[in-house]
């Protein structure tokens, strides 16, 4: 009873406060944290062992030795194919094996080859293709060299730490002479840092103990990037692109959180965390994958960001840099150094090198990119089917209608609510019969209700997460007391999945798509609103050595199910927790935001540091979660929401509806024409993800990743490319008739063609440019050399376009040429992996446009036709075209004007046909 009236408490307080800060810890209040904080600068304590070096055809061994403690650690560095290495460390012989990570990687990484040399002044040369890394051996430290200069430090600052494991200090016996044969003479050792620090054997957050039964177990490890000026990457955090420098605030932490409201500008943690980081300058950029899943503070140091802008101006008008290279600190409070280094050295070339590592997000069915609609809650079947007419109503387009817990009976996954949804299939139906799909909420938290078919299961077959005792572990969610399946357990994970079969979900078609919330894991009660860290999992870890991947190994549970449900129709998944590589299973969203610009403006900020984690699925809630937007922050955020990966619009239950049509009229033909230039563009938005699928780099970009040598562009993330076709600068501020666009340079001070995407107006600025933007303009550029393929019939949804003919609007560089490519399957199976594809790539030059297919083994023949081709920014003027196409005769093609471009119009060539069409002077 107490602990429902808590329960009940902390809801309600929750909803009446902004994020509560008290809740989560800050870096002096984790023992951990503190300890690795207090690691000085300087030379550190490890250095190799002699004469135990190992040298094999890709990788070395040695042995490590903490010469605080004579504690031996092994060491295996690694070199892997494509200009990455790897960095093992681990405890030579460990009291108990220390967590590794498994489920992270896509597969083995594959290895490369070494040739080493030692070097009299105890160095070591390790050169892999055309890198090298340099060990040093007294202190510990590997400096990574591309053509002769320095990329990467690892351990230069020397702030390395790795407490080995060891048997808890009995008090001190009455009796003089107690000596432990294990642990050497007090006076050679002085006290260690861990010995000192009252958190180390047992920790107090709030009202919650932490026993800590390995006592002191961290590892962290310091990163320092010679040639970088800034550094991203290591989401979830709500706060900018470029990691800002972290003397004086809290580091940046990384464990997976339910945060309320979270607070912009912070390096709070959020639902997700990806460790991977990126340093960058206009040479190179270099990341560094830390792969641990426990909780994780990252310190940023970059005097660099700190300087003020006159001092770099000076410094970049003489060419000096700053003394102090940038550098990061990685603090976990468990496991082993597992590190990649990805030494670029362009940015793309660092991200594929990270995706390779751990996957991309597989093709998604088309429709997953096109509109969703989303509310806590659609109330019944009526509200669910009135929602899908309305949409038709308004001429709006629609995929999805999403279902929030409120559809379920009591909060028991996997059974519907008796009452308001009593006829789920022929629900179902309803929206399929009209091209759409439903997508339901399935969240980890388990009510503890007896006769509930799940409870039971995972009671009786001993499936849930223990306690320290050994008792399944209670926590309290949104169905009351519940229990959380120990989704390490093989088991458990079989039995989730097995539950999203039609044979057991009989209330479900395939046509049913999965959300699944909540899973970071959040417990009401729990400390920071989470699981015990003492609490156990499968295989006898403690929840603090896995914490970041219980998401990720419920979305493994998921994605299993969905395809085994049907094992030829791709999957969708939504999730809000994630890890490295949770990306081959789901698309995420930035969870509970809130109705206001600043939040709008975060959600381009976060999904750009998600992309370049490897994470390019990603979106927010269109609208704000907490909070009714007026109709103006509504707008702007559809027109944002459009060119972000995943589209979505969602609402709190205690919020006013806000369906488009609920708006003003203006208001509601604005966000129509947002959601229809969204569908314009769906076959850009199907071949980027089918290339970052085959390719690995990500659909959304910052700037850097095109233009490396433009430090103007450096911290721009309010404007993302999508690949290095569109450059997006939507309005993400209020009130205002114009906004700055940066057009970036090369670096020669020369930049890229752009055409404004509504008028084709020619930009060639470099630098900034004020833009008219009134309420119905969303700035958006395609670049002169790049080739875009649109669909211009707008159905009500995506699924019933897939016949539907293409446009192709190419766009000039100042060659008069444009590359682009289309990718066109049956936008739903796996069948694309056996070959039932077409993949195009479109090129016009010199006067002549025409197709080439990429994969000749491609054997995929669409009923879709080219209808028209968009010239722009011709120089001379055509008056008319000559087709030759392989399946047709020749024939003579009208060319039209139109405002700044040029139409050819019906072509009628089929999207398989071979053809060149050569413009007439
Ligand atoms: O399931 C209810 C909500 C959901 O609408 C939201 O999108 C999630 O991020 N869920 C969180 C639970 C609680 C929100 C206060």
């Amino acid at each position: 009873m107490k602990l429902t009236l808590v329960a009940i408490l902390f809801c309600i307080l929750q909803f009446a406060l902004t994020v509560d800060r008290s809740n989560f810890k800050t870096c002096d209040q984790s023992s951990f944290c503190r300890r690795c904080r207090k690691v000085t600068p300087g030379d550190s304590p490890f250095a190799l062992v002699p004469g135990t070096l190992n040298i094999y055809s890709d990788s070395i061994t040695t042995d490590l030795v903490n010469r605080e403690n004579n504690h031996l650690f092994s060491l295996k560095l690694e070199a892997l194919q494509g200009n990455t290495f790897r960095l093992l460390i681990d405890e030579k012989t460990p009291l108990k094996p220390r967590y590794r990570v498994n489920d992270a990687l896509k597969s083995n990484p594959v290895p490369g080859t070494i040739k080493v040399s030692e070097r009299a002044d105890n160095e070591l040369v390790i050169t892999s293709g055309t890198s090298k890394a340099v060990v040093t051996g007294t202190p510990f430290k590997i400096d990574f060299y591309q053509n002769e200069k320095l990329s990467l430090s690892i351990n230069a600052k020397g702030l390395m730490r790795f407490e080995h494991l060891r048997k808890k200090p009995q008090p001190p016996a009455e009796t003089e002479n107690n000596e432990n044969p294990d642990e050497l003479p007090k006076e050679v050792l002085p006290k260690s840092i861990e010995d000192e620090d009252p958190g180390s054997w047992e920790e107090n957050f709030k009202s919650h103990h932490d026993t800590k039964p390995n006592g002191p177990e961290a590892v962290a490890l310091d990163f320092t990037f010679p040639q970088a000026e800034v550094l991203f990457g290591i989401p979830e955090h709500a706060d900018s692109f470029v990691l800002k420098p972290t003397a004086g605030t809290d580091p940046y932490r990384l464990y997976n959180l339910d945060v309320f409201e979270y607070e912009l500008d912070s390096k709070m943690a959020l639902y997700g965390s990806i460790p991977v980081i990126y340093g960058h300058g206009p040479e190179e950029t270099i990341g560094v994958y830390w792969q641990n899943p426990s909780e994780t503070w990252v310190d940023v140091f970059n005097s660099n960001a700190e300087k003020n802008v006159m001092s770099s101006i000076v410094n970049f008008v003489s060419g000096s840099r700053q003394t102090e290279p940038p550098a990061a600190h990685f603090m976990s409070e468990s496991g082993i150094v597992d590190v990649f280094l990805l030494l670029g050295p362009s940015p793309l070339d660092a991200f594929k090198q990270y995706t390779d590592l751990t996957g991309t997000a597989p093709l998604p069915q088309l429709f997953t990119l096109a509109y969703h609609q989303s509310r806590w809650n659609y109330n019944d079947e009526q509200d669910v089917n009135s929602v899908s007419n309305k949409f038709d109503e308004h001429d709006i387009p629609m995929d999805t209608i999403w279902l929030d817990i409120e559809y379920t009976d009591g909060k028991k996954y996997f059974t519907w609510d008796p009452h308001k949804f009593q006829h789920p299939l022929e629900m179902i139906k309803n929206l399929t019969t009209l091209g759409r799909h439903l997508t339901i909420i399935i969240d980890p938290h388990i009510k503890r209700e007896s006769g509930y078919f799940f409870h039971q299961d995972c009671t009786d077959r001993g499936l849930y997460t223990k306690n320290r005792d050994g008792h399944d572990y209670e926590g309290w969610c949104w169905p009351g007391s519940s229990s959380y399946p120990d989704i390490f357990n093989p088991e458990a994970r079989k039995y989730f999945a097995d539950q999203y079969l039609l044979e057991n979900f009989k209330t479900t078609t395939k046509d049913v798509m999965i959300w699944n919330d909540m899973n970071e894991p959040s417990v009401f009660n729990g400390p920071e609103i989470t699981m015990l860290k003492d609490n156990v999992h499968f295989g006898g870890w403690e929840h603090r050595h896995i914490h970041n991947l219980y998401g990720h190994m419920y979305l493994m549970a998921t994605f299993d199910g969905l395809s085994r449900r049907d094992p030829n129709q791709r999957p969708f998944i939504l999730t809000r927790s994630h890890f490295a590589g949770s990306q081959r299973y789901a698309a995420m969203w930035t969870g509970d935001n809130k109705a206001d610009w600043g939040h709008l403006e975060a959600s381009v900020k976060m999904c750009l540091s998600e992309a370049v984690a490897g994470y390019s699925f990603c979106g927010a809630d269109i609208g704000g979660f907490f909070g009714n937007p007026d109709a103006e922050l509504l707008l702007r955020w559809y027109q944002t929401g459009a060119f972000l990966p995943f589209m979505r619009a969602h609402a709190h239950i205690d919020t006013k509806r806000r369906e488009p049509w609920l708006y003003p009229e203006d208001t509601k033909q604005i966000i129509r024409s947002a959601i229809r230039e969204r569908y314009s563009y769906l076959p850009l938005w199907y071949t980027m993800f089918y290339e970052h699928e085959r390719d690995g780099y990500p659909v959304m970009r910052p700037l850097l990743a095109h233009y490396p040598k433009d430090k103007n562009a450096f911290a721009i993330d309010n404007e993302f490319l999508l690949q290095d076709r569109l450059l997006v600068r939507s309005v993400m501020q209020q009130g205002v008739s114009k906004v700055d666009v940066y057009f970036p340079t090369k670096g020669d001070g020369k930049g890229d063609i752009w055409y404004d995407v509504d008028d084709y107006r020619k930009i060639t600025t470099v630098g900034h440019e004020s833009i008219p933007a009134d309420l119905k303009k969303i700035p958006v550029y395609q670049r002169g050399g790049s080739i875009i393929p649109k669909k211009e019939r707008i159905r009500r949804a995506a699924t019933l376009m897939k016949d539907d003919p293409y446009t192709l609007i190419v766009c000039l560089d100042a060659n008069q040429s444009a590359k682009g490519t289309l990718y066109i399957d049956d936008e739903k199976s796996f069948e694309y992996r056996k070959g039932q594809y077409l993949y195009i790539e479109y090129e016009f030059k010199n006067g002549v446009f025409k197709n080439r297919f990429i994969d000749n083994k491609s054997k995929y023949s669409p009923r879709s036709w080219l209808e028209r081709i968009v010239i722009v920014g011709l120089e001379k003027v055509p008056k008319s075209a000559k087709l030759k196409a392989s399946k047709s005769d020749a024939a003579d093609l009208e060319v039209l004007p139109q405002g700044n471009a040029y139409v050819i119009r019906k072509p009628g060539i089929g999207m398989a046909e071979d053809f060149s069409i050569t413009l007439k002077y």
